[in-house]
């Protein structure tokens, strides 16, 4: 354990519930005890039991929640850089497929590859998550479509966090694709529900997810993945209303899901049951942005029905080869119209409610001593710039 000590000269970005925006405390102290936020408040109100413990000033520097990203695929081999190439260069989708591309080509190189290999791959992308000060990532299965390789994404997952300081919160997502050959009911049969079931016994899944959408499985083939995991105990989210609207939002509301996530084709309707179920949003931009969708998230439908707005990165290497959160900040800002206050939010208080994680993401009295120190002073940089890193230091659990 790290010793107790007083961090001064800084402005707090609290992002704590109760306060509007930011929860701005300036010229604020913070006490971290075993790991632990003990106290909060302006340096002048300091308590005097605090007065023997070292003191670190952090020369007006802005300190904030450390980020989370609530929606990645950080697991998974190769890449599709060709593909998009390919497409730059006029393919069509067809010729695309045809040179082995798409979803299926990531599915047949995480099926191949090694445990050991998957993990060394993932390794590169969550350092350059915790370089932004990045606490905990939620990582997701479905690359392999088969029962032996859904497992081996979620250790390679759980492995993460003990080759890193970082927290990783696993969802399996083995609706994600139907594998060529085979339908989705019979695919949901024979291999996701068993494949869940022995993840589950392993301790492997913390979420269950699922792909809705015309090109994946519709609302009652995720129901009967939904009520598995509903008799496991375990919580669900869900891809929806990504492409098109086919009900995946109210569905997921139904199942008191954590989280609907993408959700550019939601209804003000949709927005209604999402805030009646306490259900997150998460906006994932760096999709939005890299397959030239036109049309933005229902935003202002949110806000009027109180719906708790996430952001996170959607990492993956199809449709989102994204490794910066703080850009999908700035895309949630730019492309969404998000404010900035809402996108660090979305990446601190509301990605943890988005992970069902209640010691994380804000700085209040008793929360995990996960945070993050910038080279700025106005929080509105962290999503007004783009491709800038301003990270000092990051602490995670009281540890630089
Ligand atoms: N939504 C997406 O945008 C990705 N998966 C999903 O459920 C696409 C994943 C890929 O193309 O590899
Ligand atoms: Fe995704």
């Amino acid at each position: 354990m790290p010793p107790s000590q007083v961090m001064t000269g800084l402005i707090a970005a609290t992002m704590d519930s109760d306060a509007e925006g930011y929860g701005l405390i300036n010229d604020a102290a913070i006490v971290v005890s075993e790991g632990i936020i003990d106290w909060v408040g302006t340096a002048t109100a300091l308590p005097k039991r605090y007065a023997g413990l070292q003191r670190q000033d952090l020369e007006g520097r802005l300190v904030t929640p450390a980020l989370i990203d609530c929606h990645t695929h950080i697991v998974h081999s190769g890449n599709r850089a060709r593909e998009f190439e390919m497409r730059l260069n006029g393919a069509s989708y067809e010729e695309v497929a045809r040179a082995g591309g798409g979803i299926i080509s990531t599915v047949t190189a995480t099926r191949s590859a090694t445990e050991e290999a998957l993990l060394a791959s993932a390794l590169p992308r969550i350092d350059a998550l915790i370089a932004q000060g990045v606490s905990v990532v939620e990582v997701k299965s479905g690359y392999g479509l088969d029962v032996k390789t859904e497992l081996k994404m979620l250790r390679v997952a759980r492995q993460l966090e003990q080759q890193r300081p970082v927290r990783v919160v696993t969802s399996f997502l083995g609706a994600h694709a139907v594998p060529a050959g085979m339908g989705a009911n019979a695919y949901i049969d024979t291999i996701c529900l068993p494949a869940l079931e022995a993840a589950h016994a392993e301790g492997l899944v913390d979420a269950v997810d699922g792909f809705c959408e015309g090109i994946a499985f519709d609302t009652a083939q995720i129901a009967r993945v939904f009520d598995k995991a509903r008799a496991l105990g375990l919580p669900v989210k869900l891809h929806a209303e990504q492409l098109s609207h086919i009900g995946g939002t109210a569905l997921a509301a139904q199942y008191g899901a954590l989280s609907a996530d993408h959700v550019e084709y939601a209804t003000p309707a949709d927005a209604a049951v999402l805030a009646a179920a306490g259900t997150v949003a998460v906006m994932l931009p760096g999709a939005f942005y890299t397959i030239h969708e036109t049309q933005a998230p229902p935003l202002q439908a949110f806000r009027d029905h109180g719906v708790p707005m996430a952001v996170g990165t959607d990492w993956n290497p199809g449709s989102s080869p994204m490794g910066s959160l703080l850009l999908a900040m700035n895309m949630a800002c730019t492309l969404f119209r998000m404010t900035p206050a809402e996108a660090l939010a979305g990446t601190t208080r509301n990605a943890a409610r988005a992970l069902g994680l209640t010691d994380c993401g804000v700085i209040a009295e008793g929360m995990r001593a996960d945070l993050a120190i910038w080279n700025i002073s106005d929080p509105a940089e962290l999503s007004y710039g783009i491709g800038i890193n301003p990270l000092h230091a990051r602490l995670f659990g009281g540890v630089v």
